[in-house]
């Protein structure tokens, strides 16, 4: 598989809602798809980034720079004999796992339709053939507004309801949802806007039967997050802190969580993220696919990467309706009245491109080829 080029092109794409964590709200995003060419068949992949550096170091305008300068030029003109070959290919690039992540999958979906597999089966998984879905919902203007939302998902049929937290959208926020939806399975995501010093806070939500909490304490850390679980009845989730399958064995030989969010481009790709998949499966910790509020690129990686067979619990991968006005594959991701996403059987990530949408939100376009030299 000799990649002859690599085109990218940088999307601007309003959200349908904005989308507000603990650390920043978004209205629109601007999301880098690559495109990998090798004998005249296209590969697709999606680098994750968000607009700013605050979900991790990434963010659009450096993902670019780090895709066109660093990745591309190590991938472009290489004779791979494996879609594994990229991850180390690009090793040495200190961090950036969503330029190289993005990258990565593109080759993935290349290797995918060159094989004539759907992506799926490239990978290694198909343990189900419907993947079970739940929703990530931003902080609100108002307990009512958030109400209203969750009301809305669980008619549509999601299976739970992941809402985001921060100091001053707590405590008192999670104990009104729980009263109002005694019965469902219910997490809450603080994108590390808490230290240890909160933990008293953090045990009265022990008391509102949480599935888990997701990622707590600060984004690099390990230790105190176990000191945390240990304090805790309800299961930590990690997510920020877990960018290496290595990362994952320090957490789980320390015990900082007991489930662990595998996002496809906060670890690098598809090769990573099966290591990490494995290591958490050896372990008996349960994973479930993460979400990057993603176009249908990306959207269609992660339901490949969700049936391997450790992706037990509900994902944050949801319709495009609930993103997009429009998304930019044919048809749309959709979910069942059952809370579910049918995977799809067709050669690499299962979803037709709309080529003529993507050209109309394209903002930025460059190719790099493979040096001739
Ligand atoms: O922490 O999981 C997160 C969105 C942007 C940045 C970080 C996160 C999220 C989500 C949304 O929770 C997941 C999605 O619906 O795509
Ligand atoms: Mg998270």
């Amino acid at each position: 598989m000799k990649i002859e080029r690599i085109v990218l092109r940088q999307l601007r794409m309003p959200l349908v809602h904005f989308f507000e964590t603990s650390f920043s709200r978004t209205y629109e995003r601007n999301i880098i798809i690559v495109e990998v060419v090798s004998e005249g068949v296209s590969g697709w992949g999606e680098i994750t980034a968000g607009e700013h550096p605050f979900y991790n170091e990434e963010w659009t305008a450096a993902a670019w720079t780090i895709a066109h300068d660093y990745v591309a030029p190590r991938v472009a003109g290489k004779a791979l004999s494996s879609a594994e070959d990229v991850y180390p290919l690009t090793k040495h690039i200190r961090g950036h796992n969503m330029a190289r992540g993005g990258v990565e999958a593109a080759v993935w979906d290349l290797q995918a339709r060159l094989h004539g597999n759907p992506l799926w089966k490239e990978i290694g998984g198909g343990a189900r053939q419907e993947i079970p879905c739940g929703v990530s919902i931003g902080i609100q203007n108002s307990i009512e507004e958030l109400i209203g939302k969750i009301e809305t998902e669980l008619a549509a049929g999601y299976q739970r309801i992941k809402m985001k937290m921060k100091p001053g959208w707590d405590v008192d926020v999670i104990r009104r949802v729980r009263e109002r939806f005694p019965k469902t399975p219910l997490m809450a995501d603080a994108n590390s806007a808490y230290t240890l010093g909160d933990a008293g806070l953090l045990k009265q939500l022990d008391a509102f039967g949480l599935t888990m909490i997701e990622q707590p304490l600060a984004h690099d850390d390990i230790i105190d997050h176990a000191e945390l679980q240990a304090q805790l009845v309800t299961p930590i989730c990690l997510d920020e802190c877990i960018r290496t399958a290595h990362h994952a064995e320090q957490a789980i030989r320390l015990k900082a969580g007991r489930i662990v969010n595998i996002k496809l481009g906060r670890i690098g790709g598809f090769g990573e993220a099966k290591r990490l998949h494995d290591v958490c499966q050896a372990a008996g910790i349960p994973v479930w696919c993460g979400g990057m509020l993603e176009a249908g690129i990306g959207r269609a990686h992660n339901i490949a990467l969700a049936t391997l067979p450790n992706f037990t619990m509900p994902g944050d991968v949801s319709a495009s309706k609930r993103y997009w006005k429009r998304d930019i594959i044919e048809p749309e991701v959709e979910t069942t009245a059952h809370g579910t996403i049918v995977v799809r059987d067709e050669p690499g990530f299962g979803y037709a491109i709309d080529h003529d949408f993507m050209r109309h939100v394209t903002v930025r376009e460059e190719t790099v080829s493979a040096n001739a030299a």
